[in-house]
């Protein structure tokens, strides 16, 4: 099974990933996984952070001459703001303590983390709790897309809404089995991650006018990966169905409140003639849904349409304009701590999901074909896709 951990503080050092179980002989390079990091710093609403940060990986373990060896693989991507943290994020004691943050953010683990482990600083709290840490995220997702690549498996993003803002999202996205349409190239240069150029100028208005306000955005972001096979996840097991897997990655996105899969919440409005895909086959095609209203997956099984995942982020909770609160030191009423972040992050957090989609598909199929080597897992993957065709 792929493991992945990560650990790092956002203004400490730098963040360290650890990805266990790809199998030996997959070509890896660092660039394959800056590009997914170069990505993730993109989009309209971003912070002042973006512009002090360059990601990029280091890979340190499990590599060499470009390829993995089927031990586990370490990155670390160093944060460039850490110089202008020492003294308040040194490892070591220091000197003289800087002032806590005691001031409260509604929204964010703050109260929680301060009451859950006991400290006395907030910071202990945000440093692990923030976003920052999806960079780590990307990284290990960058790896299973590189293996899912090998399998003919393709993942894109885009925006689907910013706060009352819809994108009018062309429906043969989910259903055609292939990630090089132009639409996805426009989606790709658009600082929101969108094809819909109307929707584009809407949610930049939105945002600019909520950055002017001190006040911050969310929406929402779906997720499509092209190339699935059939048979990934099963129904043996609830903790083993891969749609209730894929909603616990996405979930765990900090500020990702909200998951669906397909047209899960439109289907529930829908009659059965209306919800489900009809099955065809053809001899040189295979098996066909015309349509893709279940996003890919029946009984917690890949059933060959693309996986549609969509994740419904809650606005940034940090604001210029704070809201009130309570000062955790003195229990007095105050306002929120202010702290630099970001207006929206909608476009950013496109790129995670893609990354949290192919850590759980790469997890699934390593489950279903094996191989301690890529040569030993593509044999058992291409006899099964002749067994079932
Ligand atoms: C982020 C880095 C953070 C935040 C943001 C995401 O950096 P800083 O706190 O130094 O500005 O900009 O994190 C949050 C929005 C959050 O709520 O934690 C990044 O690299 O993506």
């Amino acid at each position: 099974m792929l493991r992945v951990l990560t650990a790092g503080e956002s203004h400490g050092p730098q963040l360290t990933i650890l990805v266990q179980n790809l199998p030996a002989g997959l070509p890896l390079l660092a660039e394959d996984i800056n590009v997914d990091l170069r990505r993730r710093q993109l989009g309209y609403g971003r912070g002042g952070r973006q512009q002090i940060e360059r990601d990029c990986v280091e890979i340190v373990a499990g590599v060499r001459h470009g390829r993995t060896m089927g031990g586990p693989i370490a990155m670390v991507v160093k944060n460039l703001d850490w110089p202008n943290w020492q003294g308040r994020m040194d490892v070591e004691p220091v000197a003289e303590p800087p002032e806590p943050v005691t001031r409260l953010r509604p929204g964010h683990a703050d109260l929680a983390g301060v009451v859950k482990f006991g400290h006395d600083d907030v910071r202990n709290v945000l440093e692990r709790a923030s976003a920052r840490e999806t960079a780590s995220r990307v990284a290990a997702g960058a790896l299973g897309k590189v293996f899912l690549r090998q399998f003919g498996v393709e993942i894109r993003s885009h925006v689907l809404r910013v706060g009352p803002a819809t994108a009018a999202a062309p429906e043969h996205l989910a259903v055609t089995p292939s990630a090089d349409d132009a639409w996805w190239t426009t989606v790709e240069e658009s600082p929101i991650r969108t094809g819909d150029a109307a929707f584009a100028e809407q949610a930049t208005e939105l945002i600019k006018a909520a950055r002017t306000a001190g006040d911050t955005l969310g929406g929402v972001f779906e997720v499509i990966a092209y190339g699935v096979p059939i048979g990934l996840g099963t129904y043996a097991q609830w903790d083993e169905r891969l749609d209730a897997r894929l909603a616990a990655a996405m979930m765990s996105i900090q500020s990702i409140k909200g998951v669906e899969l397909g047209d899960a919440f439109a289907n529930a409005a829908r009659h059965g003639s209306q919800a489900h895909d009809i099955i065809d086959y053809d001899a040189t095609r295979g098996w066909q849904r015309p349509t893709n209203r279940a996003g890919g997956l029946e009984g917690g099984i890949t059933n060959g349409a693309p996986v549609v995942v969509r994740g419904a982020a809650k606005p940034i909770s940090t604001l210029i304009h704070p809201l009130p609160s309570i000062d955790y030191a003195t229990r007095e009423r105050s306002v929120a701590h202010v702290e630099r972040s970001d207006v929206c992050v909608l476009p950013a957090a496109g790129v995670v999901g893609e990354a949290m989609v192919a850590i759980v598909l790469a997890d699934a199929m390593r489950t279903k074909f094996g191989g301690d080597s890529l040569d030993d897992a593509l044999t058992s993957f291409r006899s099964f896709q002749t067994r079932h065709g």
